[in-house]
């Protein structure tokens, strides 16, 4: 039974929130429309009302049920068994726990912060947790994070400008290099977690490595997780990887690109032989504050030169 909202659409009776339309529960949520359909379709994770004149409407529980497998998906597991994972907590929801009694430890069952917060208090709320060395905290912002906005913004607009951020603290001793440990892992953690399957698909190969005595491969990593979910195959190298040895991994697994991240253009520049062997085999793309125009003219290759997120959207599998 339909009641008219203000706001012109119905309301199912009994619930106190208007229902959406597909448009609009994809716009809060950050996922596609196709996306939703085909969660609802696979999955049955969306259980749409039909409005009078026949268009499917969505409840909030529907909408709950997405960002509960969004926060499965954060955490690695896959889609398949994400959407199982928040199908049967709803089945499980009718005991209530008091949030005192939960594990602090339980990622699932921790109770998230309130759903209204906007990037920047996101953003307050991780620094705060992650210097205090706090994890249980800043798991839960992170949940957060990942479940109200697609992983492309929360790469983009929070996790790599936090990481960006932390090194101009350090630089005035406002951190120390415990809290940058504790937080690299924290957010590698997590990052491994998004990579999880990124060597599936039938997609084109990208091999991500970083040259011999690079360490910074975090960047590299938020690049390979959001180039997957454009449909790439994964072949993650990471950090100080010999190019002797990538040269033989180029040969075998014949990638259509091969990128090379690193903050610094010595690097690069100790490389050069090594690196225009590589163009002969590969295309080569040269990443970070270290991939100069100069460098990469040199030998041949590419410079990504926006950041991870934004570069791994423009490379869009050839069809
Ligand atoms: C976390 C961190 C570490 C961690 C790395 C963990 C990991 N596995 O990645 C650890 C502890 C290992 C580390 C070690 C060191 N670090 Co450090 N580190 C950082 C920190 C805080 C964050 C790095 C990061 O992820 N940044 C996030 C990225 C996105 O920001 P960005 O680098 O500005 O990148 C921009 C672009 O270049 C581009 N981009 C970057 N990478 C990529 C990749 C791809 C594919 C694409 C498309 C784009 C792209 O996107 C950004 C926006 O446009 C930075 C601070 C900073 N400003 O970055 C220092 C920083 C990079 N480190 C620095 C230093 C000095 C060191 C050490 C020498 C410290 C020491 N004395 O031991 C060692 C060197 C280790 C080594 N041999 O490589 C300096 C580098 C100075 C320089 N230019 O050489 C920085 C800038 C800190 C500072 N303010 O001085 N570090």
């Amino acid at each position: 039974m339909f009641v008219q909202s203000l706001y012109g659409l119905p309301m199912a009776a009994g619930e106190d929130r208007a229902l959406l339309r597909i448009g609009e529960l994809a716009r809060r949520l950050g996922v596609s429309q196709d996306v939703l359909r085909a969660w609802e379709r696979r999955y049955g994770l969306l259980q749409p009302v039909r409005s009078p004149g026949g268009f499917r409407l969505y409840t909030a529980s529907d909408e709950q049920r997405v960002r509960r497998m969004q926060v499965h998906l954060a955490g690695g597991l896959a889609a398949a068994e994400a959407a199982r994972a928040a199908l049967t907590e709803e089945g499980d929801r009718t005991v209530v726990t008091p949030p005192e009694q939960l594990p602090a430890s339980d990622p699932v069952q921790t109770p998230l912060p309130p759903p209204d917060r906007g990037l920047a208090r996101l953003t307050a709320d991780l620094r705060r947790a992650l210097d205090a060395l706090d994890e249980p905290a800043a798991e839960a912002v992170l949940d957060r994070l990942f479940a109200d906005f697609s992983v492309e913004t929360a790469l983009r607009d929070v996790l790599l400008p936090y990481l960006h951020e932390l090194g101009a603290r350090w630089a005035v001793n406002e951190i120390r290099v415990t809290t940058e440990h504790f937080a690299s892992h924290v957010l590698r953690a997590r990052l491994a977690g998004l990579a999880r399957g990124w060597g599936q698909g039938r997609g084109p190969c990208a091999v991500l490595a970083c040259p011999p005595g690079e360490q910074h491969d975090l960047p590299l990593m938020a690049f390979g997780v959001a180039l997957h979910r454009n449909g790439w195959r994964i072949v993650y190298l990471g950090a100080d990887t010999p190019l002797a040895d990538l040269g033989r991994t180029v040969e075998e697994k014949r990638p259509e690109i091969l990128v090379l991240a690193s903050v610094d253009v010595d690097r690069f520049r100790h490389s050069i032989p090594d690196l225009a062997a590589l163009t002969r085999r590969t295309s080569l793309r040269l990443a970070g504050a270290g991939a100069s125009a100069a460098v990469a003219d040199a030998v041949g290759a590419t410079v990504l030169a926006a950041d991870p997120v934004t570069e791994a959207q423009r490379l869009m599998p050839p069809t």
